[in-house]
């Protein structure tokens, strides 16, 4: 059995959390709530729409229909204009060595993502060619902590859910590799990810070693 490895965006192969917080923090300005760090924290692999729903509802505020539709847009703009400048010193650390080992052992490599952007992000750092699928925000039709995004990785690498090794900064993300029978590797604190099978604090505590003795 050949093992597929699907792999999140945000939080595992970049840090674009802190576009997003920069962007959010505009957006809340302007509908004058107050949005902090650890508020932005609770945000991660979260969707558009479900984060911008969670700041209002911080704030105690409504708006319109048109209004959210065009919140959304101008934040997603003002995110794209901090995306447009990344390069590949923004891929955190031993990321692309890990990605190098999988492909030259022939391990098919999926990404899955909540993010809509995930594509223009991976084109940016110069990863994409690593992907053999990509499943993001564009492609599912429910967000983390339902499987589909992991579930729908797992069918494009032709691998079976159980031989699947997911890696995942958030929580909602852990639960669906969890759901959906994938191997979760948590990459952050143990206190937060305490749902994974195993916990990372980044991708330099692993080697070829580490990956063949996964097990749920
Ligand atoms: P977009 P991931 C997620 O990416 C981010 O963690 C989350 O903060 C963001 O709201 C979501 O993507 C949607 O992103 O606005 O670009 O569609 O961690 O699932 O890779
Ligand atoms: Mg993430």
């Amino acid at each position: 059995m050949m093992r597929g490895y699907i792999f999140d965006l945000d939080g595992v192969i970049v840090d674009t959390a802190k576009y997003h917080f920069k962007a959010w923090q505009s957006l809340a300005k302007k509908v004058g709530v107050s949005f902090d760090e650890a508020q932005n924290e609770q945000l991660k692999g979260v969707s558009r729409v479900k984060s911008l729903e969670k700041i209002l509802a911080w704030g105690n505020t409504t708006v319109s229909d048109d209004e959210f539709v065009s919140l959304m847009a101008s934040k997603n703009e003002e995110y794209l204009e901090f995306i447009a400048e990344m390069d590949e010193s923004e891929i955190l650390p031993n990321v692309t060595e890990i990605l190098q080992l999988l492909k030259s052992k022939g391990h098919p490599i999926a990404l899955g993502s909540a993010s809509k952007n995930a594509k223009i992000i991976l084109e940016r750092v110069n990863l994409l060619h690593m992907f053999d699928v990509l499943v993001d925000g564009n492609s599912v039709t429910t967000a983390k902590p339902d499987p589909e995004v992991f579930l729908k990785a797992a069918q494009g690498l032709g691998v079976k859910p159980d031989d699947c090794v997911v890696f995942e900064d958030s929580v909602a993300g852990v639960q669906a590799a969890n759901t959906g029978g994938m191997i979760s590797v948590g990459v952050g604190s143990p206190d937060v990810l305490s749902e994974a099978d195993v916990v990372v604090k980044d991708f330099t505590e692993l080697n070829e070693q580490f990956l063949e003795n996964l097990r749920k």
